[in-house]
């Protein structure tokens, strides 16, 4: 394993952005439910965040490389090499949206309380992996769309696979193949 790069385990899922109950609802002048409960989601608060953050390894990895197959690792590499370069902390994991869906989706809903802030999926031919990963996160996520052996129309299919998702459910994509682009991106979105 390259250095930098970390092999994280699957860990029980939490609730992105959990609350305490023990603020009044309402507040604020936010319409409120008749139990209580708030209508509109509160904003995150910077104590929340750090709570959130609190107990985490320090060698947690940020971003989370994931890819719909292993012949798909050697173009993926030049995502882990960028992050490698800069320092930012990283897994890669091979997994595929047709082949193995709950695993895609166990490894989505758990991603942020993990740690992972920014996940880069790259998939060939019929490529769900980025959108079905975004189904089940609100983490941003880059999609890589990869020729291979199977494409047909040159990579086409792999990039609208990738960018033609529904409104409200969106990720990034980058040039055909290139990995390496989703890094860059991904260590800018760190940044903000
Ligand atoms: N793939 C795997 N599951 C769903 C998809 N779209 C993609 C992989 C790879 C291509 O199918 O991302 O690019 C061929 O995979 P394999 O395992 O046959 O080499």
């Amino acid at each position: 394993m390259a250095a930098g790069e970390k092999q994280g385990g699957a860990e029980p899922e939490r609730g992105a952005g959990a609350r305490g109950g023990d603020e009044p609802a309402g507040s604020e002048g936010r319409p409120s439910g008749t139990s209580g409960i708030s209508l509109v989601p509160e904003p995150v608060e910077e104590a929340d965040v750090s709570s959130e953050l609190e107990g985490l390894d320090v060698d947690a990895p940020r971003v989370g490389i994931v890819m719909g197959s292993k012949s798909d690792m050697e173009a993926m590499e030049k995502a882990g090499s960028e992050l490698k370069e800069r320092g930012i902390l990283h897994e890669m994991r091979v997994m595929s949206a047709h082949r193995e869906p709950d695993v895609v989706a166990e490894y989505a809903k758990n991603a942020r309380m993990r740690g992972l802030r920014v996940i880069i999926a790259g998939a060939g031919i019929s490529a769900a992996l980025p959108g079905a990963v975004a189904a089940h996160t609100d983490l941003p996520v880059i999609g890589v769309p990869l020729s291979g052996r199977l494409t047909a129309a040159g990579g086409l299919d792999a990039i609208l696979s990738i960018v033609q998702m529904p409104p409200g459910v969106p990720v990034g994509c980058v040039g055909l193949d290139n990995a390496r682009n989703a890094a860059v991106l991904a260590a800018q979105i760190l940044a903000c």
